[in-house]
């Protein structure tokens, strides 16, 4: 029979190491710092071969379990992968779940927020209201364990503010601040972004202990 502290340094050390399945260099430097001392956090360099994943899902939980999935299947222990980005509510929700190809398939950051922009003018004050998502599958061997999600108000301002963060963060102003994303320092984003509050849902599920 195993002791008992043998298992406990098995899940120690099983949970300290989590590959992050993204091809977002930003994403893996929010989650480390996010995480912390908790996990080792490794991104997709690891692996000799990334996997190819197509987004076809429709909503942030079904793109982030084919990013989790397929990668755990190259890797073994904890994977995570991250689906993101932003819903305009006079947009009808609108990047959503197209919000790293909103403006098109090999379009840059710069062009998302020009196009969004453009896509908002005209639209005053409190009509400018959005929020990002994001929602992180957990799988190993093949299988989608869980799935924690997050959410942070805000509003879009009319033009480019700050050159922190990434993606739409300077165009993002969470409620309850004055500054963008972009302007704000980056552990205040990383205390209340959607990506900590699901990571912090990540860190609390009961399938660790
Ligand atoms: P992976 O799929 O490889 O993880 P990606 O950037 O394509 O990388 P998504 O499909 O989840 O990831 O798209 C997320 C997009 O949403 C991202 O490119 C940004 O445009 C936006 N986004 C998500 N989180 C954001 C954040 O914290 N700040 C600013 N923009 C964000």
């Amino acid at each position: 029979m195993k002791g008992v502290g043998n298992m406990a340094e098995t899940r120690a050390s099983e949970n300290h190491r989590l590959l992050v399945s993204t091809r977002n260099a930003h994403k893996v430097g929010e989650i480390r710092a996010i995480l912390g001392d908790s996990f080792e956090v490794f991104d997709l360099s690891i692996l000799p071969h990334r996997p190819e994943v197509e987004e076809t899902g429709m909503t942030f939980e079904e793109n982030a379990t084919l990013k989790a999935v397929a990668a755990s299947l190259l890797f073994e222990g904890w994977v995570i992968a991250d689906d993101s980005g932003l819903e305009v509510d006079v947009l009808e929700g609108s990047p959503g779940v197209y919000s790293a190809r909103y403006a098109g398939g090999s379009a840059t950051d710069a062009d998302n927020n020009a196009l969004l922009l453009r896509n908002l003018a005209g639209v005053r004050g409190k009509e400018r209201s959005a929020r990002f998502r994001c929602v992180i599958a957990l799988a190993r061997a093949g299988r989608k364990l869980a799935a924690f999600s997050g959410a942070v108000e805000g509003l879009i301002v009319n033009e480019h503010k700050g050159t922190g963060g990434f993606g739409y963060d300077p165009l993002f102003v969470p409620d309850g601040y004055g500054e963008t994303f972009g302007q704000l320092p980056a552990e205040v984003k990383n205390r209340l972004s959607h990506r900590a509050q699901a990571l912090e849902k990540l860190r609390e599920w009961r399938g660790w202990w």
